[in-house]
Formats: C-alpha cells, structure tokens, sequence
C-alpha cells in the first residue's frame, strides 16, 4: 500500500488532480500525502511527524494551524463570509491596509490586495505601466527583471521571471529584458550577504542604454531570490540599483513575496537591506498561509496619479481587482497573523536566531557534493553537484532520502532550501542539518 491508498485515495481521485509544479508521474507512483499539521511538524498518512524545514511553502512562518488564526477565520464566516470588493467596502479591508502601511517603510502608504503572490506581481507591474501612462509617458511600457527571478506563475510572472523551465513552454510574454543573477563562482560559502559584486547592479546602465529609460516602466527583483535557491545580493548591490532607478525615473519594484513579513529577520527586505523601493509586493506570510492573500504596497504619488487623472466623479481610476480582492476571510486571517507576530515578538526571533542558523548551515561546508551554501535571515540555499549529467537529480535524491529520514526539505533546479519556521528550537535547527548531511552520506557513499 502506498501513502494515497493509507489516506483512502483511489487511483482515479490521484489520477484526476494535474499537481502544480510537480512531478506527476514519479508522485503519483509513490505518493506523499500530508494529511494534517501543527506546530513545526507535518503529519504524514503513515501518521510520521515530519518537521517542516520550509514552514510550508514559505508560508507558515508561526507554525501550523495556529488556533488564533482559526477562530478568527471561523468568527468572520459566521459574521460575514463575503462582501463586493467591488464599489462597496467592508471594515477589514480597511483596517488591514492601515496596518500593513504602519509596518511599511514610510513612503509606502496604499495597498491593494490580491489573492496571491502572482496576482501580486501583476498587478505591481500593470501599475507600474499605467502610472507612466497616467503622467504623459505612455511609452514607458518594458518590465526588467533579473535572471533567476520568480514572480509567480501568471503571464506578468512567466515574462519577467528568470527562470527558464518556467518560461520555455508559453513563447512571446511581455517586453521585457533581464539583468545577470547575482550568483558568482567566486562569492561561494558567503554568509549573509557576499562582500563582492555589487557593480553587477551597473548592467542596468546597460540596459538602460539599449532600451532607453523613455521605454521602461518598471525593475522588479526580490531582495534575495527565493525559488532560485536563496541568492543573496552582494552588499551595496541593491543600494545601487535604486540609485539607477532614481536616475533615470524607473519604478523599483520589490518583490517581497518571499523576503516579507519576517523571514528577512525584518518585516521587510527593504527594511532589512536598508533599501526602500517604490513598490512592494506581497504574499504567502501575511496569512501564515491559512487563507490565500497577496497585495501591493506603494506610495500616494502613484495612488494620486490616478485619482487626479479620474475623469468623472463616479468613473474607476483602475479598472483592476480580482474577485476575492479583500476577502474579508483572508483579511481576518491576516489580522490574526500581525497579532500573532507581533504578540509573540516573532520577527525579533528570526532576527536573534539568524547568526545560529548561519553557522549550523554552514557546518555542512565539506559534505561531498555540497558545492555553495547561502543564507539570510531565517532562509538558505544549498547547491548540489551534478549527478549523471543532470543538475536537477541529486537534490530531488537527497531531499526524498530527507523526507524519509522525517525532515520535509524543498529541492528546486540544483538546490536545496530551508525557510525556517520562526518559532524553531535549536535542536531542530540540528536536526535539520544533520538529516541533510546523513541523507547525502547515505546516498553516495565516500
Ligand atoms: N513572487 C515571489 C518572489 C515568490 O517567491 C510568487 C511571486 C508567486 O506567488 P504565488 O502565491 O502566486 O505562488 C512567489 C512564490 C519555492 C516556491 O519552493 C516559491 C514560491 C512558490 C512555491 C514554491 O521556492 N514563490
Ligand atoms: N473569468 C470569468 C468568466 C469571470 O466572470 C471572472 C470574474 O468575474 C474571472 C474570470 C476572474 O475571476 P477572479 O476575479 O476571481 O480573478
């Protein structure tokens, strides 16, 4: 019997769910199911504790199926389960907005929300375009990005994003051009954030050149690439780039889907690399990922670009939102959340507990076939060496052997990752690295 089948699954209840960015043949055949969680642990069919070393999917940063974050939720569908987003407004809407523009750096006082990250990043982008276009520049219309980027999974995201497995199978995106990632052979083993390379920032004079700052609308990177295996800039790098922007009149937009919210050891990236952008987006943390919710924070001189150019009183200044946008489920998750952090003083304990997680990662430098290790805040990357030609293999082999050992670890292209949940002990951190370095040994002897 295999885990679906202990879960109660039939065959044609597994074959029916095409998964996202999955493998569907090799799970299929030996299904994973989770079938419950808490804390810093998942629950496995076979009833397993398996401890959770990416707090879900970068989601879960309190810890799992949190009470507070129930009640709220339960509270809300019994008082009001859904209003129109559109032309009317509920009262948690509101007050979420307030609150996530108090914890934002102070320029950054409008939010709109989403129901993802991806969602998220479109709709930075698209008012990025429409600003131009609301203050005479129409043709500033291009979104650069940078390789190894993610920005979600929607068209906006598949354009700009620097990840080539996401974009080979969909053509022609939107224009966009893409600066080099920020990976260097010679920066491997840095802790925190490399001390060389921040010139790599100066390519965007480069694009500049060529594009012309009169056709570009916007830059997005994240603060440190997430998906790409925790690629963390070098120090004066972003510091340069929004120098650039600011130059040549380009929005910056940061993409702090991953980076907010506290797995920076700050509410936010920019925050926490001393840069402030002109947009930020946002997602996954805000609800610890109980309810699905993204959004865009970004300053009143967008906001008012199009409120002064609104046409008649009664006309929409954007005609953009989403159906959920403001669910007012997701907003109470997301209100729970904040008290959740702020309450148990949570982002301060990544902060504090980031230089043990750096070293103890660290401590893997010298395992055979660990050829990089990252790390910022409460996240990391590691790199692993081809295998049999293909740099894909090893990590998927080492994080199953991982899995099996009870450690739930994300592998993507040639890396491991490790989004630590913020409530971890120091005896979990251990057991992380050391079922890592055990499941390597295992798997390739010496
Ligand atoms: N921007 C960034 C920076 C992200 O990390 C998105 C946008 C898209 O968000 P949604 O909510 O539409 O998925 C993301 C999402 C991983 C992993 O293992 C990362 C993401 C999603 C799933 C897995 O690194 N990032
Ligand atoms: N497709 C159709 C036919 C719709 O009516 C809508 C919303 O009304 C959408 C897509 C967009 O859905 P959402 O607003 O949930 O993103």
């Amino acid at each position: 019997m295999n885990q679906a089948e202990r879960a109660g699954l039939t065959q044609r209840q597994l074959d029916s769910y095409w998964m996202p960015y999955t493998g569907n043949r090799e799970f299929k055949s030996d299904p994973r199911i989770i079938t419950a969680a808490s804390g810093n642990y998942l629950t496995d069919a076979d009833g397993r504790q398996i401890l959770d070393s990416l707090s879900g999917l970068w989601t879960c940063g309190a810890g799992h199926s949190r009470p507070e974050i129930a009640e709220a939720v339960f509270k809300q569908l019994n008082k009001l389960d859904y209003a129109p987003g559109f032309q009317f407004g509920h009262p948690l809407a509101f007050q979420l907005s307030e609150r996530i523009c108090d914890l934002a750096p102070e320029r950054l006082n409008r939010v709109c929300l989403t129901n993802s990250g991806s969602e998220a990043a479109d709709t930075a982008t698209k008012i990025a375009r429409a600003y131009w276009r609301q203050s005479g520049q129409a043709s500033k219309t291009k979104i650069l990005a940078r390789q190894k980027g993610y920005h979600g999974a929607s068209w906006g995201g598949i354009s700009f994003g620097g990840i080539p497995a996401n974009r080979k199978l969909w053509g022609q995106g939107l224009e966009t051009d893409l600066l080099n990632h920020t990976w260097r052979a010679e920066s491997v083993f840095s802790k925190g954030m490399p001390e060389q390379g921040a010139e790599l920032a100066d390519e965007l004079e480069s694009l500049i050149a060529l594009h012309d700052a009169s056709n570009i609308a916007a830059v997005i990177v994240e603060p440190f690439s997430g998906s790409a295996g925790v690629i963390v800039p070098p120090k004066g790098y972003l510091q340069r780039l929004r120098e650039i922007c600011t130059k040549h009149n380009i929005l910056l937009i940061f993409d702090e889907v991953i980076t907010g919210l506290g797995r920076s050891g700050a509410y936010w990236g920019a925050e926490a690399f001393g840069v402030t952008p002109d947009i930020i987006t946002f997602a996954k943390q805000i609800t610890n990922g109980a309810v699905p919710l993204g959004g865009v924070l970004l300053g009143e001189e967008i906001y008012d670009a199009f409120i002064t150019k609104g046409g008649a009183p009664h006309s929409v200044e954007l005609p953009h939102g989403f159906t959920y946008s403001g669910h007012p489920v997701a907003c109470a998750a997301a209100m729970a959340t904040l008290d959740i952090l702020e309450s148990e003083q949570l982002i301060e304990r990544v902060a504090d507990k980031a230089p043990e997680f750096e070293s103890k990662i660290h401590s893997l430098r010298g395992i055979n076939h660990i050829v990089d290790i990252r790390n910022f805040g409460f996240a990391a990357g590691i790199t692993l060496a081809a295998k049999a030609g293909d740099p894909t293999l090893r990590p998927y082999e080492v994080a199953l052997e991982c899995w099996r050992r009870g450690v739930y670890v994300r592998w993507g292209g040639d890396t491991l990752q490790f989004g630590l949940p913020f409530k971890i002990e120091s005896d979990e951190m251990d057991r992380i690295v050391s079922t890592v370095a055990e499941s390597i040994e295992a798997l390739y002897p010496a």
